[in-house]
């Protein structure tokens, strides 16, 4: 039987400051490819927000002063390079960035596309965290909810890469539904981007665990769907703020195949053979057999706690 081993490569980016132009993060993201293609990697994973300083840090009085943060297509004048190089390479692609649509939605999104050029699909942060609000008590702002939308698209799969491939964005990775929607789609490779600072102001006793919850919620997500998952950061200090790096691939065991270990741009790859989801699908998370639906009406049919009185 001829196995289904992707070689995945995980482009993890150093601070990206507000100064820098699309042009010059374009370049930093081609040389993560070129390092891609030395090592024959089939698909190279960029972080959220990839292609600028992650600009929610920041409150401005109108939304659009904000605007030049943001796409208005994808691949763009400025990304159409990194695309044309990927294509020579053969190698697919998943980048974030910023979305603004023609008719003035703002999106923190992802496209995947194949190693023919072939747009797979996008995906639209569906979990936006933060706030709306200006709030001068943070020595920071993660004003992500004034400055994109919640997506109502839901977690797709697609057919690619001779597999079944799904996205989520930064906090997505902290909800089990993330992944419950897409192991339901039979996924076997999520790809997450993420920007997490290690300061989190609502709750600064959570700081030194950013490390441990990242992994954790990935690494169970993995496991308890029968998925590869492929976290990617963009870390170290970007304009003073200190974020998490420790960029990941984890195996449908749970296991972290390959971690970075800069807080800088570093390429980690792995041999992701997508037949070994079938040990964990086919067995313990047989969902066919062993989940009980009509036990989890909650889940669906309720957003707060609603406590017992
Ligand atoms: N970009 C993110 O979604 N960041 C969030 C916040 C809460 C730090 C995260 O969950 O990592």
């Amino acid at each position: 039987m001829i196995r289904r081993v992707l070689r995945v490569a995980a482009a993890q980016l150093g601070p990206i400051s507000r100064e820098e132009s699309r042009i010059e993060v374009v370049k930093r993201l081609l040389a993560l490819l070129d390092q891609a293609a030395e090592q024959r990697a089939d698909l190279i994973v960029y972080p959220e927000l990839a292609l600028t300083t992650f600009f929610p840090r920041w409150y401005t009085e109108e939304l659009s002063d904000h605007d030049h943060y943001y796409e208005r297509s994808m691949p763009g004048p400025e990304t159409r390079v990194l695309f044309d190089a990927a294509n020579a390479h053969g190698i697919g692609v998943h980048l974030g960035y910023a979305e603004l649509t023609d008719d003035g939605h703002r999106y923190n999104t992802s496209i995947l596309v194949d190693g023919t050029g072939r747009t797979v699909g996008t995906y639209r942060k569906v979990h936006i965290p933060g706030h709306a609000d200006n709030e001068p008590w943070r020595p920071f702002q993660h004003l992500e909810r004034r400055y994109f939308e919640e997506s109502n698209d839901g977690f797709r799969v697609w057919r690619a890469f001779g597999g079944l491939v799904g996205m989520a964005i930064c906090n997505d990775r902290r909800w089990p539904e993330t992944y419950r929607e897409m192991g339901l789609q039979g996924v076997e490779l999520i790809l997450i981007g993420y920007n997490t600072p290690l300061h989190y102001a609502p709750d600064p006793a959570q700081n030194p665990l950013q490390a441990f919850h990242n992994h954790l919620c990935m690494q169970a997500g993995a496991y308890q769907n029968g998925t590869w998952v492929v976290g990617v950061a963009k870390g170290g200090t970007e304009e003073g703020v200190e974020s998490l790096a420790q960029s990941a691939i984890i195996a449908p065991s749970g296991q972290i195949v390959a971690q970075a270990v800069t807080t800088e741009d570093e390429l980690i790859v792995a041999n992701c053979d997508l037949d070994w989801c079938r040990h964990y699908k086919e067995t313990l998370f047989d969902f066919a057999r062993y989940r009980r639906p009509e036990m989890y009406g909650r889940i669906t049919g309720q957003k707060g706690v609603e406590a017992p009185s």
